[in-house]
């Protein structure tokens, strides 16, 4: 039986970097027609994410970054997680199972969510990952505003497609902008996504039994809600990487 068991299990290579994303099933319909949600985005909605990325950084993986746009959450392990022989299937089921159940329990509502390995070979790899999504959550979110500027006003669904489908980014912004929405006013988190990591902060304690002062370092997870863009979103990541090579959690 074993063998029958064993013949899909698949591990991901040492010394490669291993992204996991997790993406909101259904939020489509769950966003527009179940939860009682603002349109297109809901700080209710937004903080459940960012709880749910944090429970997902501090539920026992060594992670070193975490990100979350929309309705996804992509987290970047260290390059020495060794949890489960870094078995593919295991990873993802406990890590949806994870995101699930924070999610859930933050909004109040059952919610899942999908996981996908994504196995990078180098660091250039992974800046180029991160800049994708943090693209993709540019587009996305111009696009949100467009489609639910038109469905306010009572235009249909396939509709408010046609309107939009073809619009340049520039045309994107001028049509908020016509409607008295400046894109770049908008808040970042809707716009660049934010970010996760662990930063080490010294505390200063004092020893009853020696009557000394001692100082120790505290590890504690940081959320970045002003992610820069471009090459120097790039610079973050990469920097971010370097420091992580040499700290062990
Ligand atoms: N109302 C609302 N919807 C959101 C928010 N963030 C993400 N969504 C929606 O979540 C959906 C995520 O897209 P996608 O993953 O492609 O759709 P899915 O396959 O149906 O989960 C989109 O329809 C977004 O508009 C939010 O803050 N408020
Ligand atoms: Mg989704």
């Amino acid at each position: 039986m074993r063998r029958f068991e064993q013949s899909i299990d698949r591990t991901i290579l040492e010394g490669t970097y291993i992204v996991a994303r997790l993406d909101g099933h259904g939020f489509s319909r769950l966003t527009e027609k179940e939860w009682s949600l603002e349109k297109p985005f809901d700080i209710r909605f937004h903080e459940a994410m960012t709880a749910t990325l944090k429970h997902l950084m501090l539920c026992g993986f060594h992670t070193m970054y975490g990100y979350t746009q929309s309705d996804e959450i992509s987290l970047l392990f260290h390059l020495d997680e060794d949890r489960f022989g870094r078995k593919e299937r295991k990873l993802i089921s406990i890590l949806s199972a994870e995101a699930s159940v924070a999610f859930s329990t933050h909004i109040g509502h059952m919610a899942v969510f999908d996981c996908r390995l994504v196995p990078l070979p180098n660091i250039d790899y992974v800046i180029d990952y991160f800049r994708w999504r943090q693209e993709d959550s540019h587009r996305n979110s111009l696009n949100a505003h467009c489609y639910w500027l038109f469905r306010k006003e009572g235009i249909s669904a396939s509709n408010v497609q046609k309107r939009i489908a073809g619009l340049s980014i520039e045309e994107r912004n001028e049509l908020l902008f016509s409607h008295g929405i400046n894109y770049n006013d908008l808040p970042m988190w809707q716009r660049r996504g934010i970010g996760a990591y662990f930063i080490d902060k010294e505390k200063v304690g004092y020893n009853p039994v020696t009557k000394a002062q001692n100082v120790c370092v505290r590890r504690s997870l940081f959320v970045e809600n002003e992610l820069p863009i471009g090459e120097e979103y790039a610079d973050f990541i990469q920097s971010l990487i370097k420091k992580n090579s040499h700290a062990r959690q």
